[in-house]
């Protein structure tokens, strides 16, 4: 038993330890996966920021569910930013690759934010639906400016 659960959590160890790029087949396949991630990020947060921006009618329920979803896609981009995915059908700048410590910090500021919009829209109190929501918007931004290009 004991020799099964430190084989277990070996297995779990090498699991999480995998690089990146092992994920995916393809480089086209990591592009494709992070834009998938973000369509649905961005769809979730935005159904969000419109409650928050009065162009829709505030539903608590709704808030919550959607902003679960988006705190949960929020996680998973990043990992399509693997090595040799900097050109191809894809609008990241190369100081992704350059300036990584950078882009991670934002890519964490960006999660966290989501997060942070999630408990609040658990609260159901929409002026703290629309201070998250504000402050996740500028973190996305911030990462648009800095490495995307228009
Ligand atoms: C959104 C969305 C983004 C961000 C950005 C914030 O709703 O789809 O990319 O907010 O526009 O400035």
């Amino acid at each position: 038993m004991k020799r099964l659960l430190v084989a277990a959590t070996a297995l779990a160890g090498l699991i999480t330890a995998l690089p990146a790029a092992a994920q995916f087949q393809k480089p086209e396949d990591a592009v494709k996966y992070r834009k998938a991630a973000f369509t649905v990020m961005a769809a979730h947060f935005g159904r969000v920021g419109a409650m928050a921006a009065g162009r829709v009618p505030f539903d608590a329920a709704a808030a919550a569910a959607n902003a679960e979803i988006a705190a949960s896609m929020a996680k998973l981009p990043w990992a399509g930013f693997t090595d040799g995915t900097s050109s191809g059908d894809t609008r990241a700048k190369p100081e992704i690759w350059t300036d990584r410590a950078k882009f991670d910090a934002a890519a964490s500021k960006t999660q966290d934010e989501m997060a942070k919009l999630n408990v609040a829209a658990k609260s159901g109190n929409l002026d703290q639906i629309k201070a998250a929501v504000g402050a996740t918007g500028q973190s996305c931004k911030a990462c648009h400016d800095a490495y995307r290009k228009e």
